[in-house]
């Protein structure tokens, strides 16, 4: 008999309902779920492939365990691996403190996943060292809704699409990174007239839908957004009445602006001044305007700075806190939104607290049942100064949870030396082998999306339960249940006594109860069952809240939005005769990070087989480089091979390769060998779309 089971794509922010067809405990078809709110129906080759990822050959089926990484692992019980790690966390602990452990986790986890491990570093570890990969990927854009919004998270929903006259797209590649949002505004846009802007140095398949294109310099955006925000004064698109009643600081960014002419950014952009006055003309003109942003703008050592200056045009035309208006950042992972809620990063608590505030602390340890002093007043380390600190040896055991690091993390080598140099390397993944489970000494067996119940929400903040289709292989348990039952047998039974992955649920509610902004009273599993929700969702209000800020009142303490004035820093990487180009990294359509859950699915990697280095045939054609050659990238920090592509729809004097392919395709193939860990001073998220390379022929 055949069954259908809904559920939510495991795989890009857009967070698209999914239904499962199951017969005989397999996955038969996969389809768009018509009556999701978010998606309407919508899939992508991703999503229509999902049902492939869960019955591959490399699935981690049981635990296993090994004194080093150089000896070979031998199988155990889940429960055996877990009371080792019990133990040699115990023992470090006692030796080092609790600050000799730390934990890596994942936006591709349940919400359940995130807020059990959050809770156990913070509340019954007594650490602050939990990061996730989030922090090379939204920090940016949290960091920013804080200072200027007063709160995370995007005040837009994806039907804002159908009232905006201009959607201006900076850094985000769309098409191939969200392709049911692109779906919808591109059929938006051959209904009613909309113009679509892109900034991106890349001729995009997304820049390639837009109707305008700006192919800046890479890292220039703040130049570029500057200077829009002068045509805005200098025309009089700016709204002097909601500048006046709703925000403060206006002073402050509007002189920045005037000393942003278009000509001045034009030079430091190297573009045309007249695609900056075009640009500016439509943001300004249309009657609602919506931006998206991604990784071109986040991933920078000015990414909060970026953001801001986004941000700035909004508040200086009152476009915010209206349907079809605002700034609206794409979340890259399923579940990074409900990272955020649950506070997984090293600064944060849950409901969108701050370690630093003693009036959280105290919120979080009662909900918790934990004694106030154990949860620690000072942020604990980043992500990149998690590896930093283990290649260091200040960080003793490392326990990573849904996350590739050794391939996804800049600075590749680096990245090794660290991770060779742990005393524990702790893995929780669905797959065996990753370039990171190759190095560990413990592995536990996660069952995957598809297989677990539990939520996740995404970018419009909509949470949706993800409902298990098929039963996990072997000794695999959900990442949530992993880590309640390690934390019991520290001693902490009663604090994670969840019998299900709705009782967590109940709890992390708990947490976002006071906080208006992020309420989840009126969300059940009972409801989730029916239909999605977004936040802020009070009891009685049946589908969430779409819109933030409709009363125009922010959730900073005086209740106005904050002008920040920001102005353009170059990137960190100094381009110098030896390191002449940029290296830009990021995405194809076809594959995802580390290639864990695409690399099995034939279909997709028929559309995107191979790795490859993309330069402009000027930069190439002077070295003697034709399409097809073996070439390197060489940094300051490392090497990385593959086959030459030439394309001219690069700016000359960038190059382009994706991160998808890691060490375990080519052992010196991996786009990380040679990106850096230089971040933003603010957010602390590593600039991985500016290297400086030079471009070598192998012969
Ligand atoms: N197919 C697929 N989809 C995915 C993912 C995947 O792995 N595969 N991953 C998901 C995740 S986690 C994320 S975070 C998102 C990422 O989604 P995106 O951010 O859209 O994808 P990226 O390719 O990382 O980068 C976007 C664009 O930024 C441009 N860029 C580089 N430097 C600059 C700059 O200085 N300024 C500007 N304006 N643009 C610049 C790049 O040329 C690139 O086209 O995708 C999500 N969706
Ligand atoms: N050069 C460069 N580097 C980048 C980026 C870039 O644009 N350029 N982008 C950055 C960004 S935005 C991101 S989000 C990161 C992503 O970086 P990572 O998250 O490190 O990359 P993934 O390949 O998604 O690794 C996820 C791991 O979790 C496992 N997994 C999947 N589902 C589950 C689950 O339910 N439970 C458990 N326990 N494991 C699971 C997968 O098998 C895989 O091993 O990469 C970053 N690195
Ligand atoms: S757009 Fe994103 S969420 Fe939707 S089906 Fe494709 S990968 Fe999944
Ligand atoms: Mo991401």
């Amino acid at each position: 008999m055949e069954t259908a089971v809904k559920t939510v794509c495991p795989y890009c922010g857009v967070g698209c309902g999914l239904v499962a067809k199951i017969r005989d405990g397999r996955i038969t078809g996969v389809s768009g779920d018509k009556e999701h709110p978010s998606s309407l129906g919508g899939i992508c080759p991703k999503g229509a492939q999902v049902g492939e990822i869960v019955a591959t050959p490399n699935r981690l089926r049981h635990a296993q365990l090994r004194a080093t990484n150089t000896v070979p692992f031998t199988h155990v019980s889940l429960d055996r691996a877990l009371s080792h790690v019990a133990l040699r966390f115990r023992e470090i602990i006692q030796r080092h403190g609790p600050d000799a452990v730390a934990f890596y986790v994942s936006g591709q986890i349940t919400t359940e996943a995130q807020y059990v491990f959050n809770k156990l570093a913070k509340g019954a570890l007594g650490t602050n060292n939990i990061d996730a990969n989030s922090r090379l990927c939204m920090a940016s854009a949290v960091s920013a809704y804080k200072l200027a919004l007063g709160a995370d998270a995007p005040p837009t929903c994806y039907d804002d699409i159908e009232l905006a006259e201009c959607i201006f797209i900076v850094g985000a590649n769309m098409a191939e990174c969200h392709p049911v949002l692109w779906q919808r505004v591109k059929r938006r846009a051959a209904r009613k007239r909309v113009r679509i802007i892109v900034v991106d140095p890349r001729r995009t398949p997304t820049a390639e839908g837009a109707d305008l294109h700006l192919p800046i310099a890479p890292g220039t955006d703040v130049a570029l957004l500057n200077a829009m925000l002068h045509v805005l004064i200098a025309q009089g698109w700016v709204s002097e009445k909601f500048i006046r009643a709703h925000t403060d600081n206006w002073e402050s960014v509007r002189q920045i602006a005037e000393a942003w002419p278009p000509s001045r950014a034009a030079k430091v952009c190297g573009i045309d001044e007249q695609l900056i006055h075009r640009a500016a003309f439509w943001f300004g003109q249309a009657a609602e305007s919506l931006s998206f942003w991604a990784m071109g703008t986040n991933q920078s050592t000015s990414g909060v700075a970026n953001n801001l200056a986004l941000i700035n045009l909004h508040l200086a035309t009152g476009k915010i806190g209206r349907p079809g208006s605002g700034p609206f950042s794409l979340t890259g992972q399923p579940n990074a939104m409900g990272g955020r809620e649950v506070g997984y990063m090293s600064g944060l608590l849950p409901g969108h607290r701050d370690v630093t505030n003693a009036k959280h602390r105290e919120d979080i340890a009662r909900i918790w049942g934990v004694p106030k002093r154990k949860i620690q007043p000072t942020p604990g380390l980043d992500a990149v100064g998690m590896f930093e600190a283990l290649e260091a040896g200040d960080v003793k055991a490392l326990w990573v949870v849904g996350c590739n690091p050794l391939a996804s993390m800049p600075n590749a080598n680096q990245t090794r030396r660290a991770l060779e140099r742990a005393e524990l390397l702790v893995v929780q993944d669905c797959y065996h082998p990753t370039e990171t489970t190759q190095l560990a000494h413990v592995l536990l067996p996660a069952a995957m999306s598809l297989e677990v119940e539990g939520t996740m929400t995404n970018s419009e903040r909509r949470v949706s339960l993800m409902q298990p289709c098929v039963p996990p292989p072997g000794d695999a348990r959900p990442d949530w249940e992993i880590g309640a039952r390690f934390a019991a047998m520290l001693g902490f039974e009663s604090q994670f006594s969840f019998a299900s992955a709705s009782d967590v649920f109940e709890e992390h509610k708990q947490c976002c109860a006071d906080v208006y902004a992020l309420q989840m009273n009126g969300i059940s599993y009972k409801r989730l069952r029916r239909h999605a929700v977004q936040w802020p969702c009070p009891p009685g209000v049946s589908h969430g809240v779409a819109r933030r800020y409709r009363n125009k009142v922010f959730a900073t303490p005086n209740g106005h939005a904050q002008f920040q004035p920001v102005d353009f820093r170059p990137p960190a990487d100094a381009l110098t005769p030896r390191f002449p180009l940029v290296l830009n990294t990021g995405r194809r359509a076809s594959q995802w990070h580390t290639r864990t859950k695409t690399g099995h699915v034939a279909k997709l990697n028929q559309a995107n087989p191979a790795p490859f280095i993309a330069a402009h045939p000027d930069d190439a054609t002077p070295l003697g480089l034709k399409d097809g050659d073996a070439v390197r990238l060489v940094s300051r920090r490392g090497f990385a091979r593959s086959t030459l592509r030439l394309d001219d729809g690069l700016r000359p004097g960038t190059l382009f390769m994706s991160f998808h392919w890691g060490q375990l395709h080519d052992e010196h193939g991996c786009a990380n060998a040679v990106t850096h860990g230089e971040y933003d001073p603010i957010s602390r998220q590593p600039e991985l779309k500016f290297s400086a390379v030079r471009l070598e022929k192998i012969s």
